[in-house]
């Protein structure tokens, strides 16, 4: 092994990578081409020429990755393994041009071979490995922590087809595989040798090792877990961290006896079962037999990542009772929690420990983030299917979960029924092990993602384990990464940024504070309005050419973007446009009193979730009448464009002016979306939820637009008995908005197409839309208000730029770093 390491050094340190001045840019960029693509430049493509300017940066990065991985190994300080089953990682050219501070060259070089950088960035296929802001984060996650040089490695899966790409048809939802890998991937690197093998299925046996008894699990099959690792270059620091996502294939070749005798498909049959595995991200909700693969997403990947660490990172003959001083899985959610009992497993069964130090080990190498409050959205495993798959695993749950209640027995006495509550496996409506619980009683801390969240998490979804784990259960507000959400994306704001407060914001985002006496500057606010606007351009020019959509002139550009979710309230912002184009069609309002403005909404519904896909083609049907009616003389404009995903984020965020961030109080864990917004200065309008809570409380009462009940308010209502009914008898606003909806003047007056969704909102609304509508409304009428005075409106989108630095993920890491992780930099 050392001497493969001095190797290393020897051969892949250059002093100077070559690409590092213009010209030995071009030169290996021509060699990359040439050799790499076996093209000339005269006869490339341009998919031939993206390749090659992504593996010049590549090399560029490469002696210095290889120099952190060995420096990682030799220092054996504690690190941290942040196991997340979605990264949503967005472009990868743009981001490591900036890491590398490449960007300037590579565009110098580029044209001096006639090739235009911006047409190859947008040649690139986001690698879209997650849903949405779960996924995002650890996005966000690693690249603080390249950026803060933290020891650590990102695990995860390599899906095949990451999140569908969405297309409308006759403004409905249609969902298309997303090809990300068809023009080859030139940011990962397969290591078929570093393959780890994952069993499942099986059975268990006792047997006598000398005079303890111990447990061997017999799988019935097992799969190979590929490692591919991508490069995650810290900003400016010369560092480069790891992301290993894992691919899974069979572990025996095609039988070639069953392929010459012609039976083609049964010859692969098992290569097609392996590599199902990996085959597709899912989207939030599934089938049954979705359900069992999806557990089998879950172990393969935990279970490789698990072996990976113990077996390649820790030096030779690592003592295991100090695994804790040297590593922590952070569980990010529910999906990688059947890691816990692997781990014990591993230590148990394999090394050969006693159960009680392995549990003592185990107890301290994980923790766990919750990222939900929705109770639907808390894991359960059925025991029959765990156990079928995993029945060494389910052994050893059952255990866990026996000395867990013993030690609450001895607390509380025999409390059944706080017994029952605090079981890690349910016994309704079927016998399955809960996950969360599992996490809750393994980890050493437990955390949610706002306050708010972290306070109901405590107070409401697991209170018993607040009370009987005292000191337990913490709060890390989440955070957004300044490198990509400002930097990359807001050009001109960045400019401005430096301008005022000096280089360096972007790894210290607490500097933005130097903005706010900026704020009182008159040509600082027209500086910032030319930005924001030049942002606007921007997007026409980009959702014209993209999908032939046409911003309005001088708009308020009211934007609403995240995952289609009935809690996150969609249906308000849809009720509030339509209320106003019925003021307009029915001639009780002037079009021209109307403050122009541009609706753009970008979402994804998971495919089997039939009320959003609803809500999603309402959206279009709305937008195709409101835009095509002369009455409303363009100043109205509802924009949907489709397949809303990182990249389209980062041109959306900077040219908006109002961030919609309305969700019922008390459903939203936090939001990031929220955060991307405040720091490029548009002004939020939201409820008091989530992370919403705290950016108010940052840029001031005066300077976001609060409305609707808080989640006291919210639990009041609900026990005193939610009657929508009531409030759509009361309110005439929002009576003609719905009878305008339920009248098919949306669907050519067919009133059964949105039917269900209206009667949802009168009969059936959990997130209590209706209860909230006027305040929405009256919150709306303050923003017009706001808006129509230009300076004021931009002195306080300054005012949130300059107050939102606590939402950078460095803090964030910082945040885990010290209260959870205790994994301080290596520098
Ligand atoms: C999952 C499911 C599954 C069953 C159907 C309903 C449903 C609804 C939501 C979810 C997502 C749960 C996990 C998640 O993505 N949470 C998001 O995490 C973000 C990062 O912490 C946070 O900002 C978002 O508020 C939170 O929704």
């Amino acid at each position: 092994m050392s001497e493969i390491r001095a190797t290393h050094t020897l051969a892949l340190a250059p002093v100077i990578p070559p690409a590092s001045t213009v010209d030995g840019f071009v030169q290996e960029f021509l060699n990359n081409l040439n050799f790499r693509q076996g093209v000339a430049l005269s006869s490339s493509s341009q998919n031939d020429r993206y390749l090659a300017l992504a593996q010049t940066v590549r090399d560029y990065l490469m002696a210095r990755w290889l120099e952190d991985q060995r420096a990682q190994f030799e220092r054996q300080s504690k690190g941290v393994c942040y196991l997340s089953a979605e990264y949503l990682l967005g472009r990868q050219l743009d981001n490591n041009l900036l890491a590398s501070d490449l960007g300037g060259i590579a565009a110098e070089a580029m044209s001096v071979c006639g090739i235009d950088l911006d047409e190859l960035r947008g040649l690139e296929v986001e690698p879209g490995l997650g849903n949405g802001g779960l996924g995002r984060l650890a996005a966000c996650f690693v690249d603080s922590l390249a950026t803060m040089s933290v020891p650590s490695i990102g695990y995860g899966i390599r899906y095949e087809y990451g999140i569908f790409r969405q297309t409308f048809v006759d403004g409905q939802q249609a969902e298309q595989p997303d090809q990300w890998l068809a023009l080859g991937s030139p940011w990962e690197f397969p290591h078929p040798e570093a393959a780890q093998i994952v069993s499942f299925g099986g059975h268990t046996e006792r047997y006598q090792d000398g005079d303890v008894e111990r447990t061997r699990w017999i799988p019935a099959w097992n799969v190979q877990a590929v490692p591919y690792n991508y490069m995650v270059p810290g900003y400016h620091n010369g560092r480069v961290n790891t992301l290993r996502l894992w691919s899974a294939v069979a572990t025996h070749a095609f039988d070639l006896r069953i392929f010459n005798s012609g039976d083609y498909a049964e010859a692969v049959r098992a290569q097609t079962f392996a590599s199902n595995i990996s085959k597709v991200l899912y989207p939030e909700d599934s089938t049954p037999q979705g359900k069992e693969l999806r557990l089998q997403q879950q172990y393969f990947f935990v279970a490789a990542s698990v072996s990976d660490f113990l077996d390649h990172h820790l030096a030779d003959g690592f003592d295991l009772t100090k695994l804790p001083d040297r590593v922590i899985f952070q569980l990010n959610d529910t999906h990688p929690v059947i890691a816990v009992p692997e781990l014990m497993r591993v230590l148990v069964d394999v090394r050969g420990l006693e159960w009680d130090a392995a549990w003592e080990i185990t107890r301290g190498c994980f923790a766990y983030t919750c990222h939900t409050l929705l109770p639907e959205a808390l894991e359960e495993w059925s025991v029959d299917l765990l156990g079928r798959l995993l029945p060494r695993h389910l052994e050893i749950i059952y255990r866990i979960n026996e000395e867990f209640l013993a030690e609450v027995r001895e607390t509380y006495g025999d409390d059944e029924l706080r017994i029952r509550n605090m079981s890690i496996i349910a016994e309704h409506p079927e016998r399955a092990i809960r996950m969360a619980y599992l996490a809750t009683v393994a980890g050493a801390k437990v955390n949610g993602v706002a306050e708010l969240h972290s306070q109901l998490l405590r107070d409401k979804v697991l209170p018993d384990f607040a009370a009987f784990f005292p000191g337990k259960f913490t709060n890390v507000t989440n955070g957004v990464t300044p490198r990509r959400f400002l930097r990359l994306a807001n050009p001109g704001l960045s400019s401005l940024i430096t301008e005022a407060v000096g280089p360096g914001w972007e790894t210290d985002l607490d500097r933005l504070q130097g903005l706010e006496a900026y704020a009182d500057d008159a040509g600082f606010r027209t500086a910032f309005a030319e930005v924001k606007a030049q942002n606007k351009v921007r997007l026409r020019h980009e959702l014209l050419a993209r999908d032939g959509l046409v911003v309005g002139e001088d708009h308020l550009m009211d934007v609403m973007v995240k995952r289609l979710h009935e809690y996150k309230r969609q249906m308000l912002k849809v009720l509030h446009i339509v209320s106003l184009y019925e003021g307009i069609a029915s001639g009780r309002v002037a079009a021209a009193e109307v403050t122009p403005r541009t609706f753009i909404f970008g979402a994804k519904a998971a495919p089997g979730y039939a009320m959003a896909k609803r809500i999603i083609h309402l959206i279009n049907a709305v937008g195709s009448v409101i835009n095509d009616d002369p009455r409303v003389e363009g100043r109205l404009k509802v924009l949907f464009p489709p397949n809303y995903n990182v990249t389209l984020a980062e041109r959306v965020i900077p040219a908006a002016d109002l961030s919609e961030q309305i969700s019922l109080a008390g459903k939203e864990a936090s939001g990031t979306g929220n955060m991307k917004f405040a720091l490029n200065g548009a002004l939020t309008i939201g409820t008091d939820d989530g992370a919403n809570v705290e950016i108010r409380r940052l840029v001031g009462d005066e300077n976001f637009f609060l409305f609707g009940m808080t989640e006291p308010e919210v639990e009041a209502l609900w026990s005193t008995g939610y009657r929508p009914g009531e409030f759509y008898q009361a309110d005439e606003d929002l009576r003609r908005a719905l009878d305008l909806i339920a009248s098919g003047a949306f669907s050519g007056g067919d009133r059964s197409t949105f039917e269900p969704v209206v009667s949802n909102l009168l009969y059936d609304d959990r997130f209590m839309v209706l209860a909230d509508f006027a305040e929405y409304i009256r919150a709306q009428r303050e923003v017009d208000a706001a808006y129509a005075d230009q300076d004021a409106w931009n002195r306080a989108a300054i005012l949130n730029v300059a107050r939102c630095g606590f939402f950078s993920s460095d803090r964030s890491m910082r945040d885990y770093i010290n209260g959870i992780w205790h994994t301080p930099p290596a520098l």
